[in-house]
């Protein structure tokens, strides 16, 4: 067994930061139907999806934003509210992406998401401001149903976020889940990928100094978990340190966060591009 750090990297760190952010922040679909990629969040609460939303703000934004998206008091509420997060660009604009979020059901509360309401989500059939309820589906009654989604409603991929620091503690009920929500995302053609969060709690070596972060042993064995826990190959899977406290911006975190974000971007866009404009009728 050698040190903490590897002599060799398993990743390069990214280094084109500049042509990565102009290409996210020119980004356009090809389908003149389509205005946005549409990016669904999933994972444990408290895995670090508001966060890693208000990162990519914080990018955008040179400056270090937080607080609007942050879960507060009210994060074992039984109901959740389906909301679209956009990144601004200007007063009147947004970027051409926009995220989701989507919390797992959670033991002992029962709280979250059923996999059938993920099913309808990914098919755009539920509308911004549905509350999810644990104990009922959606029902196609419900003036937040949408009976006909386009292109455009439905998710273009799929983003597990899954906390570096917790792995070994999340639950056989909780992997098969998410596995489950894989499972449907396969089944339309819905692309994925992971983003493991807080690798700077997860190695030291990584909080001092976060450009070690593909030369660390013990976050390489996380990666590896990550991708056997849900059979996604370890390539899929982006680590992040999130902006969590007061923190001032950081190129290196930055890019990080971007290279997680171009790669959604990239895979909705060809997700996007293998189907038809059609509306569906189901
Ligand atoms: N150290 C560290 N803390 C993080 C990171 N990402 C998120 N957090 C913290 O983890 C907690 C839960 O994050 P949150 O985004 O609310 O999780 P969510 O339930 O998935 O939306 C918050 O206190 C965050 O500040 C990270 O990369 N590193
Ligand atoms: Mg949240």
């Amino acid at each position: 067994m050698g040190g903490a750090l590897l002599s060799k990297s398993w990743r390069t760190f990214p280094e084109d930061y500049e042509r990565s952010l102009y290409s996210v922040k020119t980004y356009k679909p090809r389908k003149k139907s389509v205005k946005h990629v549409r990016i669904l969040l999933h994972g444990p609460v408290g895995a670090g999806k508001s966060t890693f939303i208000n990162s990519v703000n914080s990018l955008f934004q040179r400056r270090i934003t937080c607080g609007a998206l942050s879960d507060g008091a009210n994060w074992t509420s039984f109901t959740q509210k389906y909301t679209t997060y956009k990144i601004e660009k200007s007063m009147k604009e947004s970027y051409n992406f926009i995220f989701n979020d989507t919390k797992g059901l959670e033991e002992p509360t029962n709280s979250g998401i059923d996999i059938e309401d993920i099913k309808c989500v990914l098919k755009g059939h539920v509308r911004d401001g549905y509350k999810f309820d644990s104990e009922n589906q959606i029902s196609e009654d419900d003036d937040l149903y949408n009976a006909n989604p386009t292109l455009n409603d439905k998710v273009h991929v799929v983003v597990f976020v899954i906390p570096a620091d917790k792995i070994s503690l999340i639950s056989g009920a909780m992997r098969t889940k998410m596995r489950n929500i894989r499972l449907a995302a396969s089944e339309e053609g819905i692309p994925q990928l992971i983003v493991l969060t807080k690798v700077d709690e997860y190695c030291p070596k990584v909080k001092e100094d976060i450009t070690h972060v593909y030369r660390s042993r013990t976050l390489k064995e996380q990666v590896d978990k990550a991708s056997q826990l849900l059979g996604l190959p370890p390539n899929c899977i982006f680590p992040v340190q999130n902006y969590h406290t007061e923190m001032a911006p950081n190129e290196n975190m930055n890019a990080l966060i971007l290279v997680a974000l171009k790669q959604m971007i990239d895979l909705g866009e060809d997700y996007l591009n293998s189907q038809t404009d059609e509306p569906e009728n189901e």
